[in-house]
């Protein structure tokens, strides 16, 4: 596991490596805005990487991988559940606005009836690898992302440059068994399988997005990827949707004059999104006609209380009648997660999270990242609204203990220094509905995140994460 010891502590090398790294980051369009240059649109550089790739031992990646479609499934089969995402979002609506605001518009949707009878699932399920009391690595799942599930199109570039350091290094062997990676192509093949069973060939894709995007290029190489196949792609945000969208008497969704086939969303994923314009663009969009990624009920099957309420016994198994190694492999995933809705079970929760706070993360409905709460702030946090029904907005779960490795985070604007990190293994998932027939369930690649292990959260957007490449052993 210590495989790249000869190189992190030559201290002559890595500068000279890194250089050579960034120029191979850039020419490989591993890029994004960074923070302080998110506003000027000429300004460019690297997106955050790491100088050497990180062990992942091929049983957890295997395992990873195998339980994909799985994921795809139970997501898919949440989001038609309406008793099940009623009864287990109940308490959750009550106190967290953002989640009732979804929940709303899911329900007016369900009561008129859904217009489309195609759904588009574009998921990423993350883990890390446990090593618990006896160091045995175990897969565990961190959460899944059901909306905006990013960095499928830097990943696919980021392969070359790791096995360009590598090369560099003298490491040829090595870099020969970093494994292909694309899930942009997947994500994109799964876009334009949608877009052609909307049946339009004049229809486009409208790609979701925030004013100032910091993540553009991600979105660009699936964008780009479409149009190659032909197919047109607008970049809207919620207010221009607001303004210029409309449906007509079949519920088609008109953007600008031009049929939509599909809406992906890289935007709309956290409360900040919206403001009463947005949540009615939001609404529109849902009740049309176009193929939604995701569509609102599969945004809120990947909520943390839905997450919670699957680890409890009996849960996944009645979502997947009939498909018991598919539910074992699911269940294998889990760590512990903990309801603190209002209660016996839940009063007994926060009070072993107080008196053992280090054991947890504490969990708000958020997707993003960042939001976690850890050790003396959880502690805090729980002891002030311990009482309150405020405490059902959140979830507790097993802080889970990965093993550390020293890396370079190579980051625009920040000083080059060894760092002590952790990695986040996340897989990209497809899955295509039409009715009731599966018409795509696919696995289709991986994203490696790294950061120091100070950040206990965060991921790539939140400038927290690097990307990374697995060097599977
Ligand atoms: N709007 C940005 C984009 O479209 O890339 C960011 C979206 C975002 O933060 N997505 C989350 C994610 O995948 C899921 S909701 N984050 C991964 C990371 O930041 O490392």
């Amino acid at each position: 596991l210590a495989l790249w010891e000869d190189v992190l502590h030559n201290e002559q090398l890595i500068p000279e490596v890194a250089a050579i790294a960034v120029d191979a980051a850039l020419l490989e369009g591993v890029l994004m805005r960074t923070k302080e240059d998110s506003n000027s649109s000429d300004v460019v550089n690297y997106a955050p990487f790491t100088l050497l790739p990180s062990v992942v031992p091929s049983t957890i990646f295997e395992q990873a991988y195998a339980v994909q479609q799985d994921f795809n499934l139970l997501v898919d089969a949440i989001s038609q559940n309406a008793e099940f995402l009623e009864r287990t979002l109940a308490s959750t609506i009550k106190v967290d606005d953002f989640t009732a605001h979804l929940f709303k518009i899911y329900k007016q949707v369900l009561k008129e009836g859904l217009a489309q009878s195609v759904f588009l699932g574009i998921n990423r399920s993350d883990y890390m690898v446990d090593l618990g009391a006896d160091g045995t690595p175990a897969l565990k799942q961190i959460e899944i992302n059901t909306i905006a599930a990013s960095f499928g199109g830097l990943t696919s570039r980021t392969t070359a440059v790791h096995r360009h350091i590598l090369n560099v290094l003298g490491k040829s062997k090595e870099a020969s068994k970093l494994l292909d990676n694309n899930p942009c192509k997947g994500i994109a093949l799964g876009i334009a399988k949608a877009w052609e069973l909307y049946g339009s060939t004049r229809a486009v894709v409208v790609f979701l997005v925030a004013d100032t995007e910091r993540n553009i290029f991600d979105q660009r190489c699936i964008e780009n990827e479409l149009w190659t196949r032909n197919i047109r792609v607008i970049r809207r945000r919620f207010e221009d949707v607001f303004e210029k969208a409309s449906l007509d008497n079949d519920r088609r969704l008109y953007m600008e004059g031009q049929e939509v086939a599909v809406v992906y969303y890289r935007e709309g994923y956290m409360p900040e999104n919206y403001n009463k314009q947005n949540w009615e663009a939001r609404l529109l969009i849902e009740r049309s006609k176009a193929v939604k990624c995701p569509d609102i009920a599969t945004q809120l099957a990947g909520t943390k209380k839905v997450q919670q309420e699957l680890s409890q016994p009996g849960v996944v198994e009645r979502l997947l009648p009939s498909r018991a190694e598919a539910v074992a492999r699911i269940r294998a995933t889990f760590t512990g997660l903990y309801s603190l809705d209002m209660g016996e079970e839940g009063a007994k929760m926060v009070a072993m999270a107080i008196a053992d706070p280090e054991r947890y993360v504490l969990k708000p409905q958020r997707e993003g990242g960042g939001n976690n709460l850890y050790g003396e702030e959880l502690k805090q946090l729980l002891e002030k609204i311990k009482d309150s029904p405020e405490r059902s907005s959140y979830i507790l779960m097993d802080k889970i203990t990965p093993r550390t490795s020293m890396n370079y985070l190579l980051r625009a604007h920040s000083p080059l220094k060894i760092s002590e990190c952790i990695s986040e293994l996340g897989f990209f998932g497809v899955f295509i509905r039409q009715g009731k027939d599966i018409v795509v369930n696919k696995h289709v690649g991986h994203l490696l995140r790294t950061k120091a292990v100070e950040h206990a959260d965060g991921g790539v957007a939140a400038g927290v994460a690097v990307l990374d490449t697995p060097y599977v052993i």
